[in-house]
């Protein structure tokens, strides 16, 4: 129904200033080559890139006088077609910017946006795109019409130039409405789903992080998948929810999801709420960070915060220190990280995954316990239950009809079996706490 901008023309220009008035306590050491790597997944080419410092922004149009200028030179010589900022400007210093430079200006929102739109590739996902999307367009329509009325001389256009608007405007929040009740249904459907997990017990966890912290990478080693995994921002969308393949970890599922990054629009994460909302049932977060970044500690704040904002930073987490194996991964894994909620490993090189599958049970089932139980003929519901929660390993019957099972449980698990009379281990003897 609207053409939406999703593709951004060839020829770029970057600009990022160093606001020192903005700036806040931690910075990236390499911001501008995540912006730059931003603009690359957006598919444009970089003609030129200009930096610079300034105590504030300036009101009106972001930059100071001599900025602008400079950009304006820039763009006589290369020709490019567009200015893409590192920052987030208002409708306002975008207009003022075009109406300088004379070619589209996108800021850091509009270029996350534009790449979310090139990568969705699920009917939720779409959708949250869209939405983000005609949230952000329907401030900028305005400006878009302003601009027309301007070009044009403005008087007598002014009539058919505000009828216009009125549709647009119309039409998008007709749009928003509908996009909303969809989503709120693919929602619930997903809400039904993990009330059917809660019932069979089965523990979720999702994997947190950093956009490009290998999150997927490892999600495929633990479920066995192969979901798409790759060196580019925002590689991952959609959230996928699937079974573990490790018999010793039977009952827990876990579960892939964007990537973040700092400065996320508003937009996307009101938009993609739904999506995020399903972390708030996990029972343990993997926070997947990138060992080998030099800006590892900057991210694993930025994710924190985001946590927090989705209200889901009380949920247990263990720090996942993926692509050790950049790192000379020897060095690093040892019993006292493990401790401290840190576990070293590197998803691509397969390193480190049993300690992490260990202190997964451990944070989960306070351990698990392996070994043979024996059941009293009479708690054939006992025994189905346990097949139902894919406990079983092996099964021996005697004559009797006393029924010894080789079972695979989490500790808390155990615990209330004990409780049911004729329900025994074969050893007493065994220590099956951790
Ligand atoms: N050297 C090394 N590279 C890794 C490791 N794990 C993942 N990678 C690479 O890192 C890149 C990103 O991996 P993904 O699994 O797509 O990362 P992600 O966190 O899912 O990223 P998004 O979905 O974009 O948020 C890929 O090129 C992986 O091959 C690792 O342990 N070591
Ligand atoms: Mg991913």
């Amino acid at each position: 129904m609207f053409e939406i901008p999703v593709s951004t023309p060839q020829k770029a220009i970057i600009v990022q200033i160093e606001v020192t008035s903005l700036q806040k306590d931690q910075l990236a050491i390499n911001a501008f080559a995540e912006f730059k790597e931003l603009c690359k997944s957006s598919g444009v080419r970089i003609l030129d890139e200009i930096s610079g410092k300034q105590a504030t922004p300036i009101a009106s149009n972001f930059l100071k006088k001599g900025k602008i200028e400079e950009i304006k030179r820039s763009l006589e010589e290369t020709c490019a077609e567009i200015v893409i900022f590192n920052h987030a400007l208002s409708p306002s210093q975008e207009r003022n910017l075009e109406n300088a430079f004379k070619v589209r200006v996108v800021d850091r929102t509009g270029l996350i946006l534009d790449i979310f739109a090139s990568r969705a590739s699920t009917h939720i996902g779409k959708l949250q795109v869209e939405l983000a999307q005609l949230t952000h367009l329907s401030t900028r329509l305005i400006r878009a019409w302003t601009h027309l009325e301007r070009q044009k001389g403005g008087i007598g256009l002014r009539g058919p130039g505000e009828t216009q608007l009125e549709t647009d405007k119309r039409l998008i929040n007709n749009r928003i409405k509908t996009i909303k009740a969809r989503l709120a249904k693919s929602h619930k459907q997903k809400r039904i789903n993990q009330y059917s997990r809660t019932k069979s017990r089965n523990k979720l966890v999702a994997l947190v992080g950093y956009t490009n912290a290998g999150k997927t990478t490892l999600f495929n080693r633990l479920t066995d998948n192969e979901q798409y995994a790759a060196d580019k921002l925002f590689a991952t969308l959609d959230s996928v929810t699937r079974k573990n393949i490790d018999p010793e970890l039977s009952s827990i599922l876990f579960s892939d999801t964007v990537g973040f990054i700092s400065d996320l629009p508003t937009q996307l994460i009101e938009s993609f709420k739904g999506t995020l909302d399903e972390l708030k049932s996990a029972d343990l977060l993997l926070h997947v960070v990138d060992i080998s970044d030099p800006d590892y500690r900057f991210k694993i704040t930025q994710v924190n915060l985001l946590l927090e904002e989705l209200e889901i930073s009380n949920i247990p987490q263990i720090r996942i220190n993926n692509k050790s194996d950049l790192k000379n991964y020897k060095n690093f894994q040892s019993k006292s990280d493990i401790a401290l909620g840190e576990i070293w490993i590197s998803a691509e090189k397969n390193l480190g995954l049993e300690e992490l599958r260990e202190a997964i049970s451990n944070s989960l089932f306070e351990g698990i316990y392996k070994g043979w139980v024996t059941l009293d003929a009479t708690l054939g519901n006992i025994r189905s239950k346990l097949y139902s929660m894919g406990c079983i390993l092996e099964e021996k019957i005697n004559n009797k009809g006393l029924m010894y099972l080789n079972i695979n449980i989490g500790n808390d698990e155990l615990h209330r079996f004990l409780n049911i009379n004729g329900f025994n281990l074969i050893d007493d003897n065994i220590d099956f706490i951790k």
